[in-house]
């Protein structure tokens, strides 16, 4: 599914496994450790190799982790892009503990660090809806109201953003919410 915005550029959902397409930055659902770990974070970091971990261990060094809702830059390593962001999305408890507003910050925050390093594509997992136990439908639309704001506000810069789901279950409510949100906007 495409979606369309005024300067051409686009939100585009798709089904697959994020560390095969080519971007110029990929997000990652990280920890607030940095210490890598299982899901999206796992096929990272493998398919990337040490020389991502080795960045991280120079910002650990700096600034010990990183907060729930923020992120981080480093290099690819053998992935094919040229950044990774590392975000960290909430641990979902029952939705009154901040979590919206974190999983937003998540989004808006690689966006900005795109916008900083003049990556134009960037791909997003579905943060948090993993291990981190956020309700799908919710962080689908969250992510989604988030990335088509950005993308309204943004002048110049990202042009394409990708939201790659790793099956057909969470593909569809993604495209169900991409729906209700942006139905004039579908190509
Ligand atoms: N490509 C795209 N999506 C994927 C892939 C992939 N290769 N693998 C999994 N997903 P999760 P979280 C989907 O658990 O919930 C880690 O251990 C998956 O189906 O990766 O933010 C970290 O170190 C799900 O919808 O991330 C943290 O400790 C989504 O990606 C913790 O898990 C996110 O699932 C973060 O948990």
């Amino acid at each position: 599914m495409e979606i369309e915005f005024p300067n051409g550029k686009n939100l585009r959902l798709l089904i697959g496994d994020i560390t095969k397409i080519r971007v110029d930055a990929m997000v990652n659902a990280a920890n607030s450790a940095l210490a890598g770990g299982g899901g999206v974070d796992g096929a990272i970091h493998r398919a990337g190799g040490s020389a991502i971990m080795r960045d991280l261990d120079v910002i650990r060094q700096q600034q010990g982790g990183c907060p729930t809702g923020s992120a981080v830059a480093t290099t690819a390593g053998s992935l094919p892009a040229q950044y990774v962001f590392h975000a960290v999305g909430p641990i979902y408890r029952d939705g009154r503990q901040g979590e919206a507003e974190n999983l937003a910050s998540c989004y808006s925050t690689c966006l900005k660090l795109a916008e900083e390093r003049g990556a134009r594509s960037v791909s997003f997992p579905s943060i948090s809806t993993g291990a981190y136990g956020y309700p799908m439908e919710e962080a689908a639309r969250i992510a989604l109201r988030t990335i088509g704001e950005q993308l309204r506000e943004q002048d110049a810069g990202v042009r394409e953003v990708l939201l790659v789901l790793y099956d057909q279950g969470s593909y569809d409510v993604h495209s169900r919410a991409a729906q209700a949100l942006f139905a004039d906007r579908i190509k």
